[in-house]
């Protein structure tokens, strides 16, 4: 039994209890290009609402989830519901999504007429778009939130909820290796895998589970990694023709931008892929306090401070040529470290 305690529950939780007391039918919306924490979140809520008496619908389009990440939905029994049974529901919750044009929801926020929207996010970028609004910057993750929130709704942390919400923390924050690791989500960690979380396999299936396609594409990751004069700059990138070269697809873009930031030195790491022919995104990372959401604002991008991405239209060269020299003269202005 969890005796964890909220001490300084804010005004947005005690709102997102409501709504959700109030709700019958609730739909559970991540975002588009869905990460391990976007899954995880809603996972963990698919796993609990039952217990409560409520009936989740997960917004999972066809072909949205990558091969890696099927897993957690597998594993939680996730199933997408019908765009006619998210129309129906009483409660949308949007989770770890910035923007509601970002909804992984076909025909977006607008095909859910009438729906009242709940939006629990960690991303500093978010615009509120919800409702009820509940968003906390400093969290290392969503699926940290939604342990929160499960707590206080009095939900049981089965192992299978633990190990979607462990999912969620690990990968936001890259094995609990960045700025974003906290003693708070150390600690959510320790009382998930307290729980029953399977650590162990969330790791493999996270980190050491490649397809062959997958080992492909991070092979023309490390051919095309370049770094700028300065040695504070790195990139790389997959044109359509590689990445379908490889056997992959847009969905199995990923975290690869971790190739070209494992650089000694590097400020920020840049990752352009063209998935579908014609649309490039960039991932963009920064190392230490390096700041990149003001530069993948820039390019219309949102996200976090050392976590961002953009999604701009034109072919890989053309992309490339107008962000890679913006890139090189942001960090040639960053202070010396
Ligand atoms: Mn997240």
């Amino acid at each position: 039994m969890d005796t964890h305690v909220i001490d300084h529950a804010p005004p947005a939780l005690a709102e997102a209890l409501q709504a959700i007391r109030s709700a019958k039918r609730v739909a559970l919306i991540g975002h588009v290009t869905p990460d391990a924490d976007s899954l995880g979140a809603m996972a963990g809520l698919w796993l609990a609402l039952p217990e409560l008496g409520k009936h989740p619908f997960a917004a999972l389009p066809t072909g949205t989830v990558s091969r890696r990440l099927e897993y957690l939905v597998r594993h939680a029994g996730m199933r997408g519901a019908s765009p006619a049974d998210l129309q129906r529901c009483d409660l949308a919750i949007t989770l770890d999504t910035a923007r509601d044009r970002r909804v992984n929801v076909e025909g977006k926020l607008e095909s859910l007429p009438g729906v009242p929207v709940l939006n629990i996010d960690h991303h500093s970028t978010n615009t509120g778009f919800g409702r009820w609004n509940w968003v906390e910057p400093q969290r290392s993750s969503t699926s940290e939130m939604v342990y929160e929130l499960l707590l206080a709704l009095g939900c049981q942390l089965t192992p299978t909820v633990a190990t979607v919400l462990y999912a969620g923390i690990h990968s936001d924050t890259h094995g609990f290796s960045l700025s974003n690791t906290t003693a708070r989500s150390l600690e959510v960690a320790h009382r998930l895998a307290a729980s029953g979380a399977r650590v162990h396999e969330v790791c493999e299936r996270l980190n050491r589970s490649l397809a062959r396609g997958e080992f492909e594409l991070l092979k023309v990751i490390f051919a095309n990694t370049r770094v700028s004069p300065d040695g504070r700059l790195a990139w790389s990138s997959a044109s359509h023709d590689e990445i379908v070269a490889t056997g992959c697809g847009p969905s199995d873009v990923d975290d690869q931008v971790e190739v070209p930031r494992r650089i000694e030195g590097i400020r920020a790491a840049l990752l352009f892929t063209e998935g579908d022919p014609g649309k490039v995104r960039i991932n963009f990372r920064g190392e230490g306090p390096t700041d990149v959401l003001a530069l993948a604002q820039q390019f219309g991008g949102g996200g976090h401070r050392s976590s961002a991405g953009a999604m701009l239209s034109g072919s890989l060269a053309d992309v490339m040529e107008r962000v890679v020299p913006a890139a090189m003269a942001f960090v040639a202005g960053l202070p010396e470290a």
